[in-house]
């Protein structure tokens, strides 16, 4: 268990391959946009998919719970390439979402861990993650892999589309770079484990992200919920003005998410509209913050592949906060391995 919360990709990282797309290159040119369905960490690998899709391809993306699309009679457009996502390949969610699709004539492709799984047979074609058994039941390590597979398969339309060639080349170095990064990030464990502690007892956290920080403060939330029941919400950084600021003191602390160096000014802006509110920060960021209580310096990559390497400090945060608080992290409550229903 240990290992596997630590959402390590080793070498079979590598095996993340695009095979079983069953997508030729007269039909990814058609592609006019991708439309990414998936529940709960599939959701938010789902909008990471859909950013590196819409960077690396240049194809108009976006990413919806299949929970939520599947009871609202979606228009089904045959120029758009469904994709669904889902660890164990069983979520019935997502499942029910990929069947209304077929019936309407969709093609709908699938990024799936389980090999043979329902929504695997049930789709036209796509990646299998490889990301091996999610042995407890939060997704770690299969989110960090689906991730992967997104940065790949938005590296492949972009080819085919002759968009980034160049940036292929960029991407495809970044990736390589990734294992080494991630073991680095782990080797500040002992780090994130008294940071953990310090927040332990907070009445609820915040979560915040921007662009490419969204997705992870989102999954980020997600994790520590799951693991230790502290309550949590995630919010597009620059939501917070728009009222959720409202829940921030000090028995509230915020969890920044701050990949971007384009975005530096708006971000210094946000840990000051928290500060003024006296809510303790939290940053994870490539640089220290000089705003934010603790930062927790992740190392620089191809910016596109920061929710990757980010993520994984806040699985850590997520599982020591579980631990500090005694939870039983093999067996988190009300949490099935694959929601079946
Ligand atoms: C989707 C999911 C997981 C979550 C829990 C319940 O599963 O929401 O993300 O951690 O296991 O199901 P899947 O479709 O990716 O297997």
């Amino acid at each position: 268990v240990d290992r596997v919360l630590r959402g390590r990709i080793d070498d079979r990282f590598a095996t993340v391959r695009l095979g079983g797309l069953n997508l030729d290159a007269r039909e990814a040119r058609g592609v006019r946009r991708v439309k990414i369905l998936g529940c709960g960490s599939a959701y938010h690998t789902g909008l990471i998919g859909a950013q590196l899709i819409e960077e690396l391809a240049r194809i108009p993306a976006d990413a919806e719970p299949a929970s939520e699309f599947r009871y609202r009679n979606p228009v089904v457009d045959p120029d758009t390439l469904y994709i669904a996502v889902s660890q164990s390949g069983e979520t019935y969610d997502t499942l029910a979402a990929v069947q209304e699709l077929k019936r309407k004539g969709a093609r709908v492709l699938g990024v799936v861990n389980v090999v043979g799984s329902a929504i695997a047979r049930e789709t036209d074609g796509g990646v299998y993650v490889h990301a091996g058994p999610e042995v407890c039941v939060v997704s770690t390590k299969c989110f960090t892999n689906t991730a992967v597979a997104f940065a790949l398969l938005a590296l492949h339309l972009g080819r085919i589309r002759d968009l980034s060639v160049a940036d292929g080349k960029r991407i495809i170095a970044g990736l390589r770079k990734l294992p080494e990064q991630i073991a680095e990030v782990l080797r500040g464990e002992e780090e994130i484990e008294k940071l953990a502690a310090e927040y332990a007892n907070a009445k609820s956290m915040m979560f915040v992200g921007r662009v490419r920080g969204y997705p992870v403060a989102r999954e980020a939330s997600l994790k520590l919920k799951e693991v230790s029941y502290v309550h949590a919400e995630a919010y597009p950084a620059s939501e917070l003005k728009h009222g959720p600021l409202a829940l921030i003191e000090p028995e509230v602390p915020t969890v920044a998410v701050l990949p971007d160096d384009d975005l530096l000014e708006k971000n210094r802006a946000t840990l000051e509209e928290i500060k003024a509110r006296s809510g303790r920060i939290l940053a994870v960021a490539h640089q220290e913050q000089e705003k934010a209580d603790h930062t927790i310096v992740v190392p620089r990559n191809e910016a596109e592949l920061d929710p990757i390497l980010m993520g994984i400090p806040l699985q850590l945060l997520a599982y020591h906060t579980a631990l500090a608080l005694g939870r039983d992290i093999d067996k988190p409550r009300n949490l099935a391995k694959s929601v079946t229903v």
